[in-house]
């Protein structure tokens, strides 16, 4: 497979050149930090913490004010085996957070696979509509984003949470994740959604054992290109605090590294997908995320000669900043 990085690429590190946002979002002249705000009792990662409008509206402006570009809200947990909640409790948990968090002017998403609750969230001032399910949950979800005219997220899904680690059975999971989410891309463009609001997701974690993550981020350039060579979209990573990351560190009796004891892994993960094109990364802790996107693009753009890297190298720049010729001469 093309690694998608054209003719400066030397295979440093599998990048992608990364897609503009869509019309509506923060720039991406790096890759972006989602704050993520789960507002359920039940997440594996963060349940419990925010529950309550007060609480979520706090963790989200903290979220904003250590760097993040957009803050995900969401009312219903996805973690594997958890039961749906209602629309109408779904809707009492993110909808007070997003007003009040639009009102105070952060840009927000809602995590949310159902239609009626996006169209709330958008009445509100949600910005963009993170479906983890790519349209599948609820028929009219693709309808609903084509007629707000937001940015939609596109994530590769197999199934509700009781069901899918069962489904997590792939040949080729690069493959199979590209074509499965092109067929959600022409299914929802063909319900009227514009090609340049779609954001893809592998969906790391859901229907995904460990080596099928690792395989997924590896590969961002191919996702962002539905393993071919046409469009180049936009591609979410959500690799935070998930389950890989606690297997691969687990202790020496084989048990997990608990959730939050992910973090530093969360941030290696980050850097490294910055540096190889993704668009954006979601997060449960910001402020060391925010630095690692900062470290892959100046990695990013040192290996693909583009940028303050490629002009520091080219001598374009004298003073200030990373990456510049005199920051280059720098013993340190
Ligand atoms: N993961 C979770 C929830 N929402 N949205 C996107 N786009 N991508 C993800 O990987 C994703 C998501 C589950 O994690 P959480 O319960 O810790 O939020």
């Amino acid at each position: 497979m093309s690694d998608g990085m054209g003719a400066t690429g030397t295979g440093r590190l599998p990048g992608a050149q990364r897609a503009p946002s869509p019309p509506g979002l923060p720039g991406a002249a790096r890759c972006l930090v989602m704050g993520v705000v789960n507002v359920t009792p039940d997440s594996f990662s963060d349940g419990g913490s925010w529950f309550g409008a007060d609480a979520a509206i706090a963790r989200g402006l903290e979220l904003a004010a250590q760097g993040a570009d957009i803050v995900d809200v969401g009312g219903e947990s996805t973690r594997p085996g958890a039961q749906r909640v209602t629309a109408d409790e779904e809707l009492r948990r993110v909808g007070p957070v997003i007003a009040g968090l639009t009102q105070a002017g952060v840009p927000v998403s809602v995590d949310t696979m159902r239609a009626e609750v996006a169209q709330a969230a958008v009445d509100a001032g949600a910005r963009l509509v993170n479906d983890v399910s790519g349209g599948l949950a609820d028929p009219e979800m693709p309808r609903l984003v084509a007629q707000a005219g937001v940015p939609y997220v596109v994530m590769h899904w197999r199934g509700h949470s009781h069901q899918m680690q069962d489904r997590a059975v792939y040949a080729d999971v690069v493959g199979e994740v590209c074509e499965e989410l092109g067929r959600r891309v022409d299914a929802v463009v063909a319900a009227g959604v514009d090609p340049a609001m779609i954001i893809l997701d592998p969906g790391l974690g859901f229907a995904k054992l460990a080596e099928h993550n690792w395989a997924l981020l590896t590969h961002l350039a191919d996702i962002s290109r539905l393993g071919g060579s046409g469009a180049n979209f936009p591609v979410l990573i959500g690799a935070s605090r998930k389950r890989f990351l606690g297997r691969l560190l687990a202790a020496p009796d084989g048990s997990p590294r608990p959730f939050a004891g992910c973090d530093d892994a969360t941030v290696a993960v980050t850097a490294l997908a910055a540096a190889a094109g993704a668009w954006c990364a979601r997060v449960h802790e910001v402020p060391a995320n925010a630095d690692a996107v900062r470290v892959g693009e100046a990695w990013r753009e040192a290996a693909t000669g583009t940028g303050m890297a490629g002009e520091a190298a080219a001598g374009t720049r004298t003073a200030g900043g990373a990456g510049t010729a005199a920051h280059a001469g720098d013993a340190g």
